[in-house]
């Protein structure tokens, strides 16, 4: 019975050590954000950003088309971003998102402003007078950490697409910002996207792979 007992309080004791490193075990596998924003998994054996790029590729062909690349988003826009499902998306439902399954993300973006100004729009881009100095020195610069698991630097995929600044984010300008972010993918123009066509897609087909031993 004593013997049960110490076990009981090494198994807690465990638990408490591994617990916060666990937070990001327990949403699961390593992590791809999409260029429209959408959280990705992959496991030991897909890479997340394979997870994603299947997903788009609905047809297939090994390529995302341009059609492809604005549909595949489109339900997690219009069913999880938009939780209140008011056919627009703010910084507080997509943010509560990235909270709850993208702690990476959570982790690469700038801390939120203390008492932003309702006027101030949430561009996207760190307020160059955000106390700097409050992060910690060591901490990477958001795009640094965005190159492991994002193809584009933007620390805010979805509000950036809020072109009129109305601060909400519409189907509208989401379809129209996928448009933007896909002409940036298709280097050669030719209306599609392959994985090979882009260096730092390549690269983060590495994670989630298992080291060969
Ligand atoms: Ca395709
Ligand atoms: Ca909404
Ligand atoms: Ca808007």
């Amino acid at each position: 019975m004593r013997a049960g007992a110490v076990a009981v309080a090494v198994i807690v004791a465990g638990m408490a050590l591994i617990g916060p490193a666990q937070a990001q075990q327990a949403v699961g596998g390593p992590f791809f954000l999409s260029p429209m924003g959408e959280p990705f998994r992959g496991d030991h054996v897909t890479p997340p950003i394979r997870t994603w790029f299947n997903a788009a590729d609905q047809d297939g062909d090994g390529r995302i088309s341009r059609a492809e690349f604005v549909a595949q988003p489109l339900n997690f826009f219009l069913t999880t971003f938009d939780a209140n499902r008011d056919g627009t998306v703010t910084s507080l439902e997509s943010s509560a998102i990235w909270r709850e399954q993208a702690p990476e993300l959570a982790a690469a973006r700038p801390p939120p402003a203390r008492a932003r100004s309702p006027r101030q729009p949430s561009s996207g881009t760190p307020d160059p007078r955000a106390p700097r100095a409050s992060r910690n020195s060591v901490e990477p610069d958001p795009p640094a950490m965005m190159a492991h698991f994002a193809l584009f630097d933007i620390v805010e995929p979805v509000m950036s697409c809020d072109t009129d600044l109305s601060r909400r984010v519409t189907q509208a300008e989401y379809e129209a910002c996928a448009l933007r972010r896909f002409a940036l993918l298709d280097t050669d123009a030719d209306g599609y996207f392959a994985l090979e066509d882009s260096p730092r897609a390549m690269a983060l087909l590495e994670i989630g792979t298992p080291a060969r031993d």
